[in-house]
């Protein structure tokens, strides 16, 4: 094929799959970091046409790649990649939506139950020996049975959550900026309506401006003090700072979360507290998932080069395919 000679960027680090299927069709160039584009010469930046990113790829990076016509982002959220920046110079990008869908709608089923029935930490009683020496582990003093479950973002993921805890027989509503015609879960027109209505919140929305601090003080008060927050989204999206106080004076009762507002750092404060429930950013990380993910990132810059389209466009640069 055509595109054995096309020069493609990694810069950073990414997933190996991602590397050993690129490099079986195009000549593969890796930098330590999105900063780090001076360590190619101008000549070696003229010729690359792809980059595959896990991560950021900033506006100055697009600008050292004068030939540069595709990126092809891990993930489904792809707010490290400046599409703005991308959009405006014919750069498509691409993310990795639908393949995770499943395996990040059960881990927030999972971590939803963990943080209602502190699993994690009746697994560390026993294990530290506790069970024989102490007696039973105490009982949870929350229960999913009965809860009403708020869903802030009902796209691809957001439906496959809801979807998942209709068996569990508990009320399910949501808020998005449209209303989903096709579902009969109750529509809130507001986060704050919805954080009023529910005493489980659950946020898989996307890192954008409007979404950038939008659970906050108000809409953790109107959660409540039997209220839980799980967050799987996007850290930028929650109050960091908020929530550590609402979780401290009991504005609210709980939360689970697996993304944070400035990863990998974890607040001290929140490691500190008995009641939440803590994921290292994993919602995706099983090998099946970040196998299928891997693929995609790879099949988006094999089509693009072999057809002129992207599989996954994002729908910022969607136009351009
Ligand atoms: P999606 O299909 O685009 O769904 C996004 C949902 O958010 C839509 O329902 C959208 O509805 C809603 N939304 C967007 N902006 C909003 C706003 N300002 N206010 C209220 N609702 C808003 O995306 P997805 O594939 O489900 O993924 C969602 C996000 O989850 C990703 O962008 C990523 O950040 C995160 N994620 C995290 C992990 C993890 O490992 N923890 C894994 C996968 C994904 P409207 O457009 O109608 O508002
Ligand atoms: C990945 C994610 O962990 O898809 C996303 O948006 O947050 C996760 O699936 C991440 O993108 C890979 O670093």
């Amino acid at each position: 094929m055509s595109s054995e000679r096309i020069a493609v960027l990694i810069p950073g680090r990414i997933h190996p799959r991602v590397r050993a299927r690129l490099a079986e069709r195009f000549e593969l160039l890796e930098i330590d970091s999105a900063e780090a584009a001076e360590a190619l010469s101008e000549e070696t930046r003229a010729r690359v046409r792809g980059a595959a990113v896990s991560g950021k790829f900033p506006a100055t990076l697009m600008e050292a790649l004068p030939d540069l016509q595709v990126i092809a982002s891990f993930g489904v959220g792809y707010d490290g990649v400046d599409v703005k920046a991308a959009a405006a110079r014919g750069i498509t990008v691409t993310n990795t939506p639908d393949v995770l869908n499943d395996e990040v709608a059960d881990t927030t089923i999972a971590l939803l139950l963990n943080t209602l029935r502190r699993f994690p930490a009746a697994e560390t009683y026993l294990r530290a020996g506790r069970w024989a020496e102490e007696g039973p582990f105490p009982l949870s003093s929350m229960s999913l049975k009965g809860r009403r479950v708020g869903i802030h973002g009902l796209g691809r993921i957001g439906l496959e959550i809801a979807e998942r805890l209709v068996p569990f027989k508990v009320d399910i509503s949501y808020h998005t900026r449209r209303p989903r015609g096709e579902v009969s879960f109750t529509y809130h027109e507001s986060l704050v309506e919805l954080a009023r209505a529910v005493d489980t919140l659950i946020s898989i929305v996307p890192s954008t401006p409007e979404t950038k601090g939008s659970i906050n003080a108000e809409v953790l008060w109107a959660l409540g003090p039997e209220g839980v927050l799980i967050n799987v989204g996007r850290g930028s999206t929650v109050d960091q700072p908020a929530l550590i106080r609402a979780l401290q004076d009991g504005t609210i009762a709980a939360a689970g979360l697996d993304v944070y507002a400035d990863e990998p750092q974890v607040p001290e404060e929140l490691i500190l507290l008995d009641n939440v429930s803590l994921l290292p950013h994993v919602a995706s990380a099983s090998e099946p998932t970040r196998n299928a993910m891997a693929d995609l990132v790879v099949d988006n810059v094999i089509a693009w080069f072999e057809t002129g389209k992207a599989l996954t466009p994002v729908p910022e640069t969607a136009a351009l395919s």
